[in-house]
C-alpha cells in the first residue's frame, strides 16, 4: 500500500534507479545550497562537481528537489542549471512546504530537512551537504530554530556537514541535538567545526577517525531501531579554514545589518550567506565550496562501506 503511494510521488533519474536496482551505494545532495546558498554560476559548477566527486569515490549521487509536483531523486544537468539560474526565485522548501508544493506543482529547492525526508523515502541513508541549520543567535527571543534539527531528531539519515556556521549559536544547537538524542560525530576532530573554521570551542559527542567506523555506527544505530539522524561533522581542510576573527567580524556585521533591515524567517540564512561572501570579498564562498567537496568525498566513502558491512 505505502510503497504504491510512494511511487506516485517519487521520480528517480536513470542513474539513481539503476543504483537502487543494483544495490549500489548512494549519497543524497540538497538543492537549497544551489538556489539560495551560492551565486550563479558557482552554484551550478559546485553542484556538478559534487556529483562527479561522489562518482569518483565509488558511489552514486542523488541530488534532490521538487519539480513539477514530483519528488525528484537524481537531477539532470539541465535541471541543476535551471535551479542555479533561477536562484532565490525558486522556493526554499523545508519539511513544512513539501505537501503544499507537491499538491500544487510548485517547484522547490529542498533544504536539509526536506532532503533528508525525501532521501529516507527513497531508502538513501547518507547525505552530504555544506552546513546544517540550527539554533540561531538570539533564539531565546525569536524562536528561530531550523527545521533541520527536528528532522535530525526523527528521520533515519546520516548527514555529513562541516559543523554549523557561527551565524548560529553552536552551544544551543548542540544542546538541542542532545535533547533529541542525535549523536554528533567529529570526523578526526574533538571539536565541532564552525563551517568556515575547522575548529570551535564546543566538543562533539564522539570522535571517529575512519569512514568504516562511521559506517558501522550508522548500521548499529538502525539495527537497534534507534530512530533519527546522525550528524557527522567534517572540518573544512585546514588550508581552506578561515581566520576566526575575520569571519566573526563579517558575521557580526551581517547580523547587525539583517536586524536593521528586519529580515526574518527563511530569508535569514540566505541573506547572511551572501552578505558574508561580499564582506569577505568572496573568500567565504571559496571556503564554502571546498568544504562541500570535502563532505562529498567522506559521504561517498561512508556509503561505500555501509553497503559492504553486515
Ligand atoms: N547553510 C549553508 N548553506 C545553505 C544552507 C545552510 O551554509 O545553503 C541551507 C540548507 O539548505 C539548510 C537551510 O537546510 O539553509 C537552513 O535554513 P533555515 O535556517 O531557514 O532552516
Ligand atoms: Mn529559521
Amino acid at each position: 500500500m505505502w510503497s504504491k503511494m510512494k511511487e506516485k510521488y517519487l521520480e528517480y533519474s536513470k542513474e539513481v534507479n539503476n543504483a537502487i536496482e543494483n544495490n549500489l551505494p548512494l549519497v543524497a545532495l540538497e538543492s537549497t545550497i544551489i538556489s539560495h546558498g551560492m551565486p550563479y554560476p558557482e552554484n551550478v559548477q559546485t553542484a556538478l562537481n559534487c556529483q562527479r566527486i561522489i562518482r569518483e569515490h565509488g558511489a552514486v549521487p542523488a541530488t534532490i528537489a521538487i519539480l513539477n509536483g514530483k519528488l525528484k531523486v537524481g537531477l539532470s544537468d539541465e535541471e541543476i542549471d535551471f535551479l542555479g539560474k533561477a536562484g532565490v526565485k525558486i522556493q526554499k522548501t523545508s519539511r513544512r512546504d513539501i505537501a503544499y508544493n507537491v499538491a500544487n506543482k510548485i517547484n522547490g529547492a529542498t533544504t536539509v530537512s526536506a532532503t533528508m525526508y525525501i532521501a529516507a523515502l527513497a531508502g538513501i541513508q547518507v547525505f552530504a551537504t555544506g552546513g546544517i541549520g540550527g539554533v540561531h543567535r538570539g533564539a531565546e527571543n525569536t524562536m528561530d530554530i531550523s527545521a533541520d534539527l527536528e528532522e535530525l531528531a526523527m528521520t533515519d539519515v546520516a548527514v555529513i556537514s562541516a559543523g554549523a556556521k557561527s551565524i548560529l549559536d553552536l552551544g544551543l544547537t548542540l544542546e538541542y541535538l542532545e535533547t533529541k538524542g542525535v549523536p554528533v560525530i567529529g570526523f578526526k576532530t574533538e571539536t565541532l567545526p564552525a563551517f568556515y573554521c575547522d575548529k570551535s570551542d564546543f566538543k562533539v559527542n564522539f570522535r571517529i577517525d575512519s569512514p568504516l567506523e562511521i559506517a558501522r555506527l550508522i548500521k548499529t544505530k538502525y539495527d537497534l531501531g534507534l530512530k533519527g539522524g546522525i550528524l557527522i561533522a567534517n572540518p573544512v581542510p585546514a588550508r581552506n579554514s578561515m581566520d576566526k576573527d575575520l569571519i566573526n567580524k563579517a558575521i557580526q556585521e551581517a547580523i547587525a545589518e539583517m536586524n536593521q533591515l528586519g529580515i526574518k524567517g527563511k530569508e535569514t540564512t540566505p541573506y547572511l550567506l551572501s552578505k558574508i561572501a561580499s564582506l569577505t570579498k568572496g573568500k567565504s564562498l571559496e571556503t564554502n565550496i571546498a568544504l562541500v567537496y570535502n563532505n562529498c568525498r567522506l559521504g561517498a566513502e561512508i556509503s561505500v562501506h555501509l553497503k559492504k558491512i553486515r
